[in-house]
């Protein structure tokens, strides 16, 4: 192509030394200095903490954007094939700090700012966390995109751009409650509006059937109402390799030019009404994990983001090839979860209506680019729709289903596949309501399903997909979590890494199995001392965060024994605060009973609707209030529940823990990740058999884990036999003195029947995360944690072995096994 003199002009300009681009003190500061004064408007009489977060923030954008244009620019050239990474949740926290280490810009900037009296991380406090996730799943997405960009793949991320995401926990009396945050208010730095690529998304309406000029049978889509997708751009920065990729989130806004025959009839008042329903689509993160909500908006949500994302994916593609030749060997789509598996029905409907595709060869072309992410075994996560409902929305995408299912059970049939096994394959539940199954869609649409941990797939292709494994088993693999060593480790944890960088030198960042070198020093004790030291320091710097918002002191002599993570029954909070009780009255009865000192941490949300959960909170603030007022127990255990959980106080809590809480009931935690994070920052783990705590385990080595508990075979056999827990509670007095204790009123002077929900959860509600069978198990697990907190210098040991054997953990490991054996994807390695 002939460049134009612009486009000559452009080239030229992003190669010419600029103070938007240098990186040498002088020039940050300017950069710091010229955007207080030109994007913020401000003086030094009137700046604030936010205009300097916000200059500070400009300068790092302006650093990053050649970054980005380049990486584009090469992805384009090299024709290379893409991920895409769709997904409803990017729980992607601060952006600063992250930015700042993966530019290699954070001394400078540190520098530049200290020269005029300004202190870079008063900077940070002012960002808001990005909170566009719940939980795991949607920290996971985010740690990938660190890990992709660190890869130098060509990856997208793709998501809703929410105005509001995780509500802010408050506690008041001891209850959650929810605020909305409002992320967006003081303008999102990180953020660039491309109305340009608006797409129209189409709803409701209902399909009709035609003859196109071939005299071929179509069918389309009419009397739709369309809303238009607004994509927002956040660029993804590798850890120092030039690489820049790019987090597109969408944005619902109402379309006056569809519906002008609103406008046109005159009721001006109900069009625009109409137009705040269509915005409604990107307004609100739904705060529910695990269990999923039937509501007509969350589908909508999650046919919008994907419908756009489809659309811009077919579109990149057509701009550089002749028709979809070659479609599958340039285009991977991941579904994480099956909050997006709508985009396997849309893709067979751009395929097969908008581009005359045959429906065989539009299948195949799905099966070849979809890969299925599966986050959960537990039954009420598993998401279905009524018929009527989806129908109703996307009536085009309800034919297709059912037309890839009658195709997919005559298959079986021919195949010889008995009824019943049919009926549970069948992408449609038959039943008083009939329902579309989305895991179903997702597994029968998808060339590869995996789970997150190793038992979690062993117990997919046993358990829930049985029936799919038998007839495909070689579409089932596992790809076990990780997650990122730069934010949760060189971002969080700065005096570990630079601990570890002096005695490794540079690049176990982004390998991180050379933290195997460390096993030698866990044999120092000069080594083991200043690993001490570190871990004070967090403590220290973790107990101020506590001082501040609770108004408790802590003592950082004492274990810090610590639960972070959403709250749900089957993660069993509950069982932890069963053992806070029991050491509690232990003291109680022997006043000269002197356990070693801990200090039992908490943190999480609840979903709104999730009564139990909140119960569960009220419990430990109720526990936390009576424990940390009763002058016997003093110096000798206290209770901390840490309000509004998140990305930003996960980074203060993880480098300051020293005993990592993992006690689901085993088979129920898919996962886990959070696991990852503490022992990769030297916490030693108690937990079960679960998720991915049995190949941490495995890493760090039975004799540097506490394993407690029933394993899921146990779990099964119990179960079998009729679990009964008043047999427990009979049988086991100090469990019964606990659980007395709680439904008498010890935590709830004046309303002594106060956690009878709770008790008759336990009692009467047959117990079903089996907190009475596991707790004689625990309560010696712990007394084996204490003992082993008594002798510094072994568990120091233990906790360096902990992070020398961590390396599987990393984020980059997953994601190399995705790029390799699902997605075959190669790197694109910037100069
Ligand atoms: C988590 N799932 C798993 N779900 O519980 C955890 N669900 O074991 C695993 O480590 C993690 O995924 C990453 O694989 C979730 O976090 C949700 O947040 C969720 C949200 C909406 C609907 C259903």
């Amino acid at each position: 192509n002939p460049q134009s003199a612009e486009a000559r002009a452009m080239e030229r300009a992003r190669d010419l030394p600029n103070t938007r681009t240098a990186t040498d003190v002088d020039s940050l500061r300017r950069s710091f200095l010229d955007h207080l004064q030109f994007s913020q408007g401000k003086d030094e009489h009137t700046a604030t903490a936010l205009d300097r977060y916000l200059a500070l923030a400009y300068g790092v954008r302006d650093r990053l954007m050649r970054h980005w244009i380049q990486t584009q620019q090469a992805y384009y050239l090299h024709d290379a094939k893409r991920v895409y990474y769709l997904s409803l949740e990017f729980l992607m926290g601060k952006a600063l700090e992250n930015n700042l280490i993966n530019l290699g810009l954070y001394d400078g900037a540190r520098e530049a700012l200290a020269g005029i009296g300004v202190d870079l991380s008063d900077l940070f406090t002012e960002e808001p966390d990005a909170g566009l996730g719940n939980g795991g799943l949607g920290r996971l997405a985010a740690c990938y995109l660190d890990s992709m960009a660190t890869l130098a793949l060509p990856a997208y991320g793709y998501g809703i751009r929410y105005e509001f995401g995780i509500f802010d926990q408050e506690i008041r009396d001891g209850w959650q409650v929810e605020r909305p945050e409002e992320w967006l208010r003081f303008g999102n730095p990180w953020e660039v509006a491309r109305p340009e690529y608006e797409v129209p998304v189409a709803f409701y309406g209902r399909t009709e059937a035609y003859h196109d000029e071939q005299g071929r049978y179509r069918v389309r889509w009419v009397d739709a109402r369309h809303v238009l997708g607004t994509p927002y751009d956040t660029p993804i920065a590798g850890y120092r390799n030039g690489t820049v990729n790019t987090l597109r989130l969408w944005r619902a806004r109402a379309s006056t030019e569809f519906d002008l025959a609103d406008f046109n009839r005159g009721d001006y008042l109900a069009a625009v009404e109409e137009k705040n329903l269509s915005e409604n689509i990107s307004k609100v993160l739904y705060p529910n994990d695990v269990t999923v909500m039937g509501k007509e908006l969350r589908l909508q949500q999650q046919y919008f983001f994907v419908a756009c994302s489809i659309h811009d994916i077919v579109n990149r593609h057509l701009k550089m090839h002749e028709g979809f030749e070659g479609f599958a060997d340039k285009v991977a789509l991941q579904l994480n979860d099956t909050h997006p598996a709508i985009a396997v029905a849309e893709l067979m409907r751009v395929l097969v209506d908008e581009h005359g595709f045959e429906w065989d060869d539009a299948w195949e072309t799905c099966r070849a680019v979809f890969g299925y992410t599966n986050h959960t075994l537990l039954p009420e996560a598993l998401e279905r729709w009524a018929v009527d409902l989806f129908g109703r929305v996307l009536p085009r995408h309800l034919e297709i289903i059912l037309e890839v299912n009658r195709r997919f059970l005559a298959g079986l049939r021919d195949r010889g596949v008995d009824p019943a096994a049919m009926a549970r394959m069948s992408l449609i539940e038959e039943g008083p309501v009939r329902q579309v199954r989305m895991a179903n869609l997702a597994v029968v649409g998808s060339h590869s399903v995996n789970g997150v941990a190793a038992l979690h797939t062993e117990l997919l292709r046993s358990d829930l997909f049985k029936d799919f494994d038998a007839l495909w088993p070689e579409r089932f693999n596992n790809k076990t979590n990780g997650v990122t060593p730069r934010r949760w480790m060189l971002q969080a944890n700065p005096e570990l890494a630079r601990m570890i960088t002096e005695v490794l030198g540079p690049g176990w960042e982004t390998d991180l199995d050379q933290l195997r070198r460390l096993e030698p020093l866990a044999g120092d004790a000069a080594f083991r001392r200043r690993f001490r030291e570190v871990k004070r320091q967090n403590k220290e710097l973790l107990a101020a965060v506590v001082q501040r918002e609770n108004g408790i002191t802590l003592d950082v002599d004492s274990i810090f024994d610590v639960q972070v993570k959403r709250i749900h029954e089957y993660k069993r909070q509950l069982l932890d605060v069963l053992h806070v009780v029991a050491q509690y009255l232990r003291i109680k009865a022997d006043p000269s009973y002197q356990p070693v000192p801990r200090t039992y941490l908490f943190g999480g949300k609840a979903a709104p609707g999730y009564a139990m959960a909140k119960w569960h909170i009220k419990l430990v603030n109720a526990v936390a209030e009576v424990v940390n007022h009763d002058l016997d127990v003093r110096g000798r255990i206290a209770v901390v529940f840490l309000k509004n959980y998140r990305v930003s106080l996960a980074e203060r809590i993880f480098p300051a823990a020293d005993l990592s809480e993992q006690i689901s009931t085993a088979g129920k935690e898919a996962s886990g990740t959070g696991n990852m994070k503490f022992a990769l920052n030297g916490a030693l783990t108690i937990g079960t058999l679960d998720g991915a705590n049995v190949e941490i385990r495995e890493e760090v080595g039975a004799e540097n884990f506490f394993l407690f508990g029933l394993t899921v075979e146990q779990v099964k056999e119990l179960r079998r036999r009729g679990y009964d827990p008043w047999e427990y509670y009979r049988q086991n007095r100090e469990l019964k003195g606990v659980v007395d204790a709680i439904a008498g009123g010890t935590f709830s002077p004046g309303q002594p029947r106060l956690f009878q929900p709770i008790v008759d959860s336990l009692l009467n509600g047959g117990d079903p995360y089996l907190c009475l069978a596991d707790f004689a198990s625990y309560v010696r697990c712990q007394e084996e944690v204490s003992q082993a907190y008594l002798d510094p210098e072994r568990w120091t040991r233990m906790a360096i072995l902990n992070v020398a054997r961590m390396g599987k953990f990393s984020s980059d490991r997953s994601i190399r096994e995705y790029a390799e054996q699902i997605w075959n994807v190669q790197p694109v390695k910037l100069e």
